[in-house]
């Protein structure tokens, strides 16, 4: 398929290469809102003129190599130097977790070409009511996005786990707050804050998102092992996860309004499962573009209390909670 060689300049297209080009665009529509020009992402990560047969991972064609090396030394120096326009690119442009492995730009031109076998048939979520561990046993390693419903509707930490809870957690517990900068991962999204101590010192106002305040959505990792200790107090891993799965040792919070997690892949090397404690929260879910031929978007909506498991290192997904709703969930992996 012909590349274009900018925005503008469709006419000619087929409807499906517009609708490539379209999907390929909302894929990559917040590095565009920062100023990344669509040419740069199409060189790093456009592989439909790639075959299967390739093998291997995508594009390391030597102009794909040169702007990726120069994009991941931008990344690095702006952040050493806090350039702040750079660094904010930097930061709207990393999918989720660590920096360099984890930077849009090095996931997308080194991820492996997904095997569409994967997503071929699913059309929606799955749904399982009262999952049993032996019931799960055939699903459990597939990348089949899943969903329990009310699997976590007898936590404790529905009844416990709010902004206050965490925010006490956190201001209570020594070393908790450096821990996130140090050990364990913020995702700030598209707010201003940079540490989890301004998500936890913003006003009551913008707390309960009242009118005129500005929406905020969070995510970040727990991994001192007090606070670990404390949240695990109030849930567990899901039951019917099998008895012999690694676990991972940090547990995800996400947290805020409106717009959720922005579109994208994660760099992680296990699956994925979120309980949802407080809120509803829809899911849109997008096949890798190499697997837009034979699979479909998938989209779904959570409720308290509901478990999800998913890919998250081959479907592409965001999130969006209910209008006046705040959503907080937990998650990690397994594997
Ligand atoms: O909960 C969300 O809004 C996004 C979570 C996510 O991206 C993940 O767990 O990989
Ligand atoms: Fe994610």
């Amino acid at each position: 398929m012909a590349v274009n060689n900018s925005d503008e300049d469709h006419e000619g297209d087929s409807d499906a290469e517009r609708i490539v080009y379209e999907k390929f665009v909302a894929l990559n529509q917040n590095l565009i809102d920062c100023g990344i020009h669509i040419d740069e992402l199409r060189n790093l990560t456009y592989r439909k003129t790639r075959t299967k047969s390739d093998g291997g991972s995508a594009l390391l064609r030597p102009h794909s190599l040169f702007i990726l090396v120069t994009l991941v030394a931008v990344a690095c120096v702006s952040i050493v130097l806090k350039i702040p326009f750079v660094e904010y690119i930097v930061q709207s442009a990393i999918g989720i977790r660590c920096i360099l492995p984890n930077n849009y730009f090095v996931w997308e031109a080194t991820r492996p070409i997904t095997d569409c076998e994967m997503c071929k048939d699913v059309k929606e979520v799955l749904v399982f009511h009262n999952i049993t561990r032996e019931k799960f046993k055939n699903y459990a390693y597939s990348s089949r996005p899943m969903l329990m419903k009310g699997a976590a509707s007898k936590w404790p930490a529905m009844r416990t786990f709010d902004y206050h809870f965490l925010r006490d957690l956190y201001q209570r517990i020594d070393g908790a707050y450096e821990s996130v900068e140090d050990e364990c991962q913020i995702l700030t999204f598209k707010t201003e804050f940079k540490t989890l101590e301004e998500v936890f010192s913003m006003p009551e106002s913008r707390v309960k998102l009242e009118v005129g305040e500005k929406p905020w959505y969070v995510g970040w990792s727990n991994c001192h092992p007090e606070v670990l200790d404390v949240l695990h107090q109030y849930y567990d891993k899901p039951d019917f996860l099998p008895e012999d799965a690694e676990h991972s040792r940090t547990d995800y919070i996400f947290i805020g309004y409106q717009q959720g997690a922005v579109m994208h892949i994660d760099y992680v090397s296990r699956l994925m499962w979120q309980a949802q404690i407080k809120g509803h929260k829809t899911w849109k879910l997008l096949p890798p573009p190499e697997c837009d031929d034979v699979c479909s978007p998938v989209s779904f909506r959570v409720e308290p209390g509901d478990i999800v498991l998913l890919d998250t290192r081959q479907w592409y997904h965001d999130t969006h909670i209910d209008d006046g709703e705040m959503s907080l969930t937990v998650s990690s992996e397994y594997g």
